[in-house]
Parts: structure tokens; sequence; C-alpha cells
């Protein structure tokens, strides 16, 4: 994972970083490119198939997201001026400090917030009542920030206390309430398109300044939760909204994969693919509200 992706950029632009999806490069004036590929990942795989126009299609997202959120924090996009290599799926953004912390904010309970309250009635710290089970709505949204974990592994859920030995108390406060009012914005204009928001993951960095910024991407269905709203039923796992037909054909008898078996998973069919390509652009287009155009 650490080989620079294959995109025909100009040759000055350096490869700086890449997750399982993403990449970012540095140009030559400093300033970064955040390219989103079309790479899909599943139980913790990066599937052999991409879905076309997936890293559009989330890019733009990021940017109406972005937008819409302007007035609560300002983001780290300068500009989406960006080569026709990467046209549509890429965004300028200014280099900050970033802050050592996934900032987790949960409205409901699934996942790795699930299994904590389950072991000990608590998800970073944060006490939640009795009776909750997979799926819940939580009182209140919470913030649940975590460790980056090296590529491949796990990020680790800390509390609240551990950010602010890591980063200070004044910090860790102000990125609590900016993750929470993040949230809270998009559950809300979630739930109007008739989506739940479950959680989301945010990334904020600082400019020399000390501004606080909104980095990464943001409230797109790769870094956050989320389900139909009309299918919503606890008590056990959600249907992923974007994921779910590549989850059911890669567990079933027809792909021929075990997941347990440590083995990569094998290339998805076409009818999963156009399937996965229309939940993404579904997303975009309830979200926004805008018609997704594919690249002429
Ligand atoms: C970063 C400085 O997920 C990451 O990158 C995806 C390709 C993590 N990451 C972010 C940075 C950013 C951003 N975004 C920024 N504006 N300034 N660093 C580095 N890694």
């Amino acid at each position: 994972m650490s080989a620079a992706p294959s995109y025909d950029l100009p040759a000055d632009y350096q490869h700086v970083y890449s997750g399982k999806v993403r990449d970012l490069y540095r140009r030559p004036d400093g300033l970064l490119l955040f390219v989103a590929s079309d790479r899909i990942s599943a139980y913790d795989w990066v599937l052999p198939t991409e879905i076309p126009d997936k890293g559009r299609i989330l890019t733009a997202l990021s940017l109406w997201w972005f937008e819409r959120l302007a007035h609560l924090v300002p983001s780290h996009v300068r500009s989406t001026a960006v080569p026709g290599a990467v046209a549509g799926r890429a965004m300028v953004c200014e280099r900050l400090e970033m802050f050592p912390v996934e900032c987790v904010a949960r409205g409901y309970l699934t996942g790795s917030g699930l299994a904590e309250y389950a072991a000990s009635g608590a998800v970073c710290g944060v006490g939640l009542p009795p009776g909750l089970t997979d799926g819940s709505r939580l009182p209140k949204a919470i913030f649940t920030p975590a460790t980056k974990a090296a590529l491949g592994d796990h990020d680790e859920n800390v509390t609240f206390d551990e950010v602010v030995v890591s980063i200070g108390q004044e910090e860790a406060t102000t990125l609590r309430r900016l993750t929470l009012a993040v949230y809270q914005e998009a559950a809300r204009t979630a739930a109007a398109r008739g989506l739940v928001l479950a959680d989301t993951k945010l990334e904020f960095g600082q400019r020399a300044d000390g501004t606080i910024v909104l980095a990464d991407e943001v409230l797109t269905p790769d870094s956050s939760r989320y389900w139909d709203a009309a299918a919503w039923s606890p008590g056990g796992p959600q249907a992923s909204f974007d994921k779910q037909y590549v989850r059911d054909w890669l567990t079933s008898p027809a792909s021929g994969w075990d997941r347990t078996s440590g083995e990569a998973p094998p290339p998805l069919p076409d009818e999963v693919v156009e399937r996965t390509r229309a939940k993404y652009v579904e997303a975009y287009e309830r979200l926004t509200g805008n018609t997704f155009r594919a690249a002429g």
C-alpha cells in the first residue's frame, strides 16, 4: 500500500500518503492534492474491482457538505481546479498540522461502540443507559474519539480524558464541540432526506495561526454510516446504505470466498458493481437534491 498510485499527474506532484481508497499528493507550491479513488473496501480488504465514478461522487458529496458546514467550521479546501487525470475526484487543500485524533460522533449504537457498550455499559468513557441494542438511537449524540492506527490496523477508541492528555484541554474541548455540531447538522439534513446518519468520523487540523480546520473528506458513505430510515429496525445489524450488495455477494456461496480464510476477495460481478454504483449516486442525490452527472 505504500507504492504511489498510478495517476498520470504532473511529474512535480509528490505522492505523500495513501489510505485504502484515498491518495494524497504534495504540489510544488506546498498545497496538497487529495484524491478520492474508485477503490472500494469491504471486510478490511480493498477489493480487486473498482466502482466507476465512486471517487467523483464522494468528492462532490464532500464538497457539498463542506459548504453546508462552513458556518460551523472552515474547511481545508482551497480549490477544485485539479489536473485532468483526477478531474472531479480531487480537491486542492491547504496543509495543516493534523490532530492525532479520529473525531467520531455517534447518534446510534453499532460497530465498535456497540461492542464497548456490551462489555462496559459505556463508549469512550461516556456512560449510556441500559437496554440499548444494535442500531438503537442514543438519547443524545456522543463524542467517541479514536486514535489513528497504522494502515491495516483498526483505530482504537479512547476516552475524552486521553484526548486531553494528548492535545490539551482547550483543543480537545473544541474538537468535541465541533464534531458534535457537525454531526447534529448533518444528521438533521440526512433525516429530512429519509436517511439515518448513524455515525461519522471527522479529521481536524490546525493552521499556523491556531485556527481549527475541518480536513479529509466529510460525511461520505466511506467516513460515515448511512442507513435507509425506512428500513431502520434496531435489534440487529442494519443494512449498509452503500455496501450491502457487496457484502451480501461476498458472503454468499456465489462468491466462493471465505472471509475467515485470509485470502483476498474475488472480483465483483458486473451486476454488483452497477447496483453499488447506483447506491452511491442515490446517496449523493438524496442528500444534496442535485442530479449526479457522469463525465461525458
Ligand atoms: C493532511 C495535512 O486520510 C488521510 O489522507 C487521505 C489521503 C489522512 N491525512 C490527512 C492529511 C491533510 C488532510 N486531509 C491536510 N489538509 N493537511 N495533512 C495527512 N494524512
